[in-house]
């Protein structure tokens, strides 16, 4: 008898938490995979000189002539500053996408995964906002018992920045899921908002480790393995709540 299709892990974890920002009143946005540098670094504030460039190892693809080169984007943060030029501020949006880097994989790398980008700007926005937003996120997607930590850390688009790990239980240890913190001043300059009066919080989270904690997957490589055995020991699942505000590619 023919079994029925199920949904990839990977498409079950970005609904599972669209459903939950969609119920702290974010929208979902879309950029392209195919990116320029100035939205992917310049616009970021990582000028070509900056060394944190090489905190994200670039594949570059040869553009046309008269358009410079591009490249496939190592993360999603380049969505904020898209969705910022068109929309401006007050705004909450999640972005979630696959991006790509040029760098050897183990169990804990790939060089193509997903991330799930944040941003909320408005006035007032603190620290705390961010800190209590990561928290509901991580307890609703894990369980109450789930043991979250922040580090200090730097990212050349946020100030202060940090970065977040996540009690594996099953490898009795803290994995690395995400980067986040206060959107930095230039950088809402460069998207056209005023940072005088809006303040951002902002994250990006790494999808394929997300679930490799909720599910006790032992190896990211097996979200792209192309085996489907693995797809089979997920539960199909559709989404059971629609409450996201807006949906829109940028
Ligand atoms: C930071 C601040 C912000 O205001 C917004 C976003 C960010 C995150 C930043 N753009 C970034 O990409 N940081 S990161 O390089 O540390 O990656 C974020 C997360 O992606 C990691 O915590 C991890 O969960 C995941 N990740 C990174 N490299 C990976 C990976 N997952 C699988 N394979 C890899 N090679």
């Amino acid at each position: 008898m023919n079994q029925p299709g199920r949904l990839h892990p990977i498409t079950i974890a970005i609904r599972d938490m669209a459903d939950i920002f969609g119920r702290m009143g974010f929208g979902i946005a879309y950029g392209p995979e195919l990116e320029t540098e100035h939205y992917n670094f310049d616009a970021l504030n990582i000028p070509a000189d900056h060394p944190s460039r090489d905190m994200w190892d670039t594949f570059w693809v040869k553009g046309k002539e008269d358009e410079g080169r591009k490249l496939l984007r190592t993360h999603t943060s380049p969505v904020q500053i898209r969705w910022l030029e068109k929309y401006g501020a007050p705004t909450r949006i999640i972005a979630p996408g696959k991006v790509f880097r040029n760098e050897s994989t183990d169990a804990t790398h790939e060089a193509q995964f997903y991330q799930l980008e944040g941003l909320a700007v408005d006035e007032d926005i603190t620290l705390a906002h961010l800190k209590g937003t990561l928290e509901r996120f991580s307890k609703e997607y894990f369980g109450t018992g789930a043991k979250v930590r922040l580090r200090p850390s730097y990212f050349p688009f946020t100030e202060p920045s940090v970065e977040v790990d996540v009690w594996f239980p099953q490898q009795q240890k803290w994995l690395e899921v995400m980067g986040a913190g206060m959107v930095h001043p230039k950088v809402l300059e460069n998207a056209g908002i005023d940072a005088g009066k809006y303040q951002g919080f902002a994250f990006g989270l790494g999808v394929e480790r997300f679930a490799m904690i909720k599910y006790g997957i032992p190896d990211v490589r097996l979200f792209h393995s192309g085996d489907i055995r693995f797809n089979y020991a997920f539960e199909q699942k559709v989404r059971t709540s629609d409450v996201l505000t807006s949906e829109k590619a940028v």
